[in-house]
């Protein structure tokens, strides 16, 4: 297992690749090019440039999060081909750059919602948290002004202004597309993806919708034991693998996390692993790491993932905001840093006991 942190490049993050090498037992980090417009060639250059960077401060770059799937592709148009083509050429240039995870989603339209990405707990601390209600009563646009208004200036990954334009029609295209369409649309994706996956040595890590649950009569198929079954074996290879994200899954309290972690445990290529409060079916505070903070039992998660042989990467999730840090929602240093502590506390715990 190997713990990294999520880090923004080209100064567009609050933390220092410096200060991620000082936090105890970090290996590398999961980084992106959010400039590149989606569906473009990723460079080898930029890509072996940003390498270079990241190992001069001792950290590796094996695990992409995100390169984003272009609308087309999600959509099934006849462009998809060429779209799809890019994609397997950015495989191909981050496999030479030594990468060897890629984390990515097929969520329609938009990424992960929240309704406040600065919702006040009552210990003053800042978290991310979602009211259904809310949202529904947003347009997409409100909706995206929402979310990028909280981001004290940062980018918000999955939340490009480039995408703001099309949402509104983007989402009433969805309306006459049905699960079935879209299931076809995946399939017709791996097929031609992970081929190029397995043989350049890139593990693809599919991010669970978030939330798990449809939002403006999206389909959402990536948010559930069954449809993780299926996404799976669409493509029966260890290079056609999920990101573990407790947080997205474990919105649904249908969901049983440390289940799907000892279910698909030598399929899962990433796992983030944060805890939440559920306040009603459809709404949830982010919280703190630690089992007793949230809903979710954390010991379970790591142990199901450690017993069914789980050997690849790791990261702590959102955290809250503390101790007066300024930073990304959700990515600030310090409860990430708090967070990585307490998993690899868990973690040497498991495998000790084991
Ligand atoms: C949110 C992240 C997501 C995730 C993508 C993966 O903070 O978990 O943006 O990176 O969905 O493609």
């Amino acid at each position: 297992m190997k713990m990294i942190l999520r880090w923004f490049p080209h100064n567009d993050d609050s933390v220092t690749l410096t200060q991620i090498a000082q936090t105890p037992c970090i290996t590398g980090v999961a980084t992106c090019l959010p400039k590149i417009p989606v569906g473009e060639v990723w460079p080898l250059e930029t890509l072996k440039a940003l390498k270079e960077e990241i190992n001069g401060a001792g950290l590796e770059m094996e695990v992409i999060e995100s390169v984003n799937i272009h609308e087309d592709i999600k959509k099934g148009l006849p462009s998809r081909d060429e779209y799809i083509q890019n994609y397997i050429d950015t495989i191909k240039n981050l496999s030479e750059t030594g990468v060897r995870c890629l984390c990515y989603n097929f969520m329609p339209v938009m990424d992960w919602v929240r309704s406040d990405l600065a919702h006040r707990l009552p210990d003053g601390s800042y978290v991310l948290s979602y009211r259904h209600e809310n949202l529904a009563e947003m347009t997409p646009l409100s909706m995206a002004d929402s979310m990028l208004d909280k981001a004290e200036g940062f980018s918000l990954p999955g939340w490009e202004p480039d995408r703001f334009d099309q949402m509104a029609a983007d989402i009433m295209f969805y309306q006459d597309v049905s699960e079935e369409m879209y299931w076809d649309n995946i399939r017709y994706f791996l097929e031609a993806v992970i081929p190029v996956a397995e043989a350049w040595d890139v593990r693809m890590a599919i991010h669970p919708d978030d939330p798990p649950w449809s939002l403006f009569g999206l389909p959402k198929l990536i948010n559930n034991a069954e449809n993780i079954r299926r996404f799976l074996s669409i493509y029966d290879s260890p290079y056609n693998g999920l990101t573990l994200c407790s947080g997205s899954l474990g919105a649904d309290a249908n969901n049983d996390v440390a289940a799907m972690a000892a279910e698909f445990a030598n399929r899962i290529n990433f796992a983030h692993l944060r805890n939440l409060k559920r306040v009603s079916t459809y709404d949830f505070d982010e919280s703190a790491h630690p089992s007793r903070c949230g809903d979710l039992d954390m010991f379970e998660i790591v142990k199901a993932l450690y017993d069914g042989g789980f050997d690849a990467y790791v990261r702590p999730d959102h955290g809250r905001m503390i101790w007066g840090e300024v930073a990304r929602p959700g990515y600030g240093l310090y409860d990430r840093a708090l967070g990585a502590c307490y998993l690899l506390g868990l973690w040497e715990a498991v495998s000790k006991m084991a």
